[in-house]
């Protein structure tokens, strides 16, 4: 009877144990039959009916068919984890033949690349890099440049001011006027930089933007030396082969002044549709320093002179990688980035 019943949760336990797919399933196998509940517990509590003189054999035949399960669960325990881990193994394989995922490299901005450029080129000439502070005084932004107080550009309609007479500076004049006041001279510097000006966007303008200023201060300074100055610099920055012209201009910060013209980098001057028939295009602005601009910052207009440029750094940046419209410059848009 015992047997019977042994011989059943016997096979009932393997079936089980080898139908078990997983840890969980095992276990369940496990309180089944050996759990407080369990189907060979049962027998083993009903040990106290059977006849004394039976037991020992009827305790050994239980505890035969115990550690036959227990082995057998045991087993296919290792077995179910070694499968569990090789599938593990196999969904983490790495197929080191495979090509490398191409790293994004980054890209400098061209605005970035037009300074680079132009500072490279003025360094080589001795120049020195001095960045300024973009909130100024009316007086550096102003009236140090010999910029009377009724100017246009004073217009609130055009200047940033955050209050009486502190504003966001509309040029990088200041920063020279900072260094004409250290009186270390001669002065050869440009000071490139952020400017404002409250102007609407469009193709050919932003509220905020980028100039680059120039100014040699020495003894015995003349125009000469300004144009001899700005062709090197043009020919640097756009081909040897490039030749330059200078129109009077009117700037009241210089004097004389005038706006120098290169030739057309496309056509070479015959005109083309990139200088709208032109053969030349216009680049910056430049002049001898007003006499009056180096004596209100105490140099003796008498002892010495001064040449004075600036360009707009987005119009160089725009003219050289030939892009049409100064919002692709402020957008970041990658797909326009990374053609630099
Ligand atoms: C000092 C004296 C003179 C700087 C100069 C220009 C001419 C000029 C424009 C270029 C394009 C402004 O960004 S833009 O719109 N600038 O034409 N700037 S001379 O003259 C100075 C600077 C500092 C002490």
């Amino acid at each position: 009877m015992i047997q019977e019943t042994l011989n059943k949760i016997r096979e009932e336990a393997l079936k089980r144990i080898n139908e078990s797919k997983n840890s969980e399933s095992l276990n369940e196998v496990r309180v089944a039959v050996l759990g407080k509940k369990g189907s060979l517990t049962a027998v083993l509590k009903g040990m106290k009916d059977v006849a004394a003189e039976e037991r020992p054999k009827v305790g050994a035949m239980v505890n035969e068919v115990r550690s036959e399960i227990e082995s057998l669960m045991e087993n296919a325990r290792v077995k179910l984890e070694t499968l569990a881990m090789n599938a593990r193994l196999e969904n983490e394989k790495i197929d080191v033949t495979l090509p490398a995922k191409g790293i994004k490299m980054g890209h400098r901005h061209p605005n970035q690349i037009a300074l680079e450029e132009m500072e490279r080129i003025f360094t080589g000439l001795g120049y020195e890099v001095v960045e300024g502070p973009e909130v100024e005084r009316d007086y550096y932004n102003f009236e140090a440049l010999n910029i009377p107080a009724d100017h246009p550009a004073k217009d609130e309609q055009d200047t940033f001011y955050i209050n009486g007479d502190i504003l966001l500076r509309t040029q990088t004049s200041g920063t020279q006027v900072h260094e004409m006041e250290k009186g270390r001279l001669p002065i050869r510097m440009i000071s490139p930089g952020r400017v404002f000006r409250s102007d609407t966007v469009d193709a050919t303008h932003s509220p905020c933007f980028h100039q680059v200023e120039g100014l040699l201060i020495d003894e015995e300074v003349s125009f000469s030396d300004l144009k001899g100055t700005l062709a090197e610099f043009a020919k640097e920055l756009f081909g040897e082969d490039t030749k330059v012209k200078f129109r009077p201009h009117h700037f009241p910060f210089t004097e004389p002044s005038a706006e120098m013209d290169v030739s057309c980098f496309k056509c070479g001057g015959k005109g083309c549709r990139f200088c709208k028939g032109e053969g030349w295009i216009e680049i910056l602005g430049c002049g001898m320093v007003h006499p009056h601009v180096l004596e209100m910052s105490k140099i003796d207009p008498l002892k010495y002179k001064g040449f004075a440029f600036g360009v707009g750094l987005e119009r160089i940046a725009l003219l050289k990688y030939e892009i049409d419209d100064m919002r692709l410059l402020y957008e970041n848009d990658e797909r326009f980035l990374e053609q630099f």
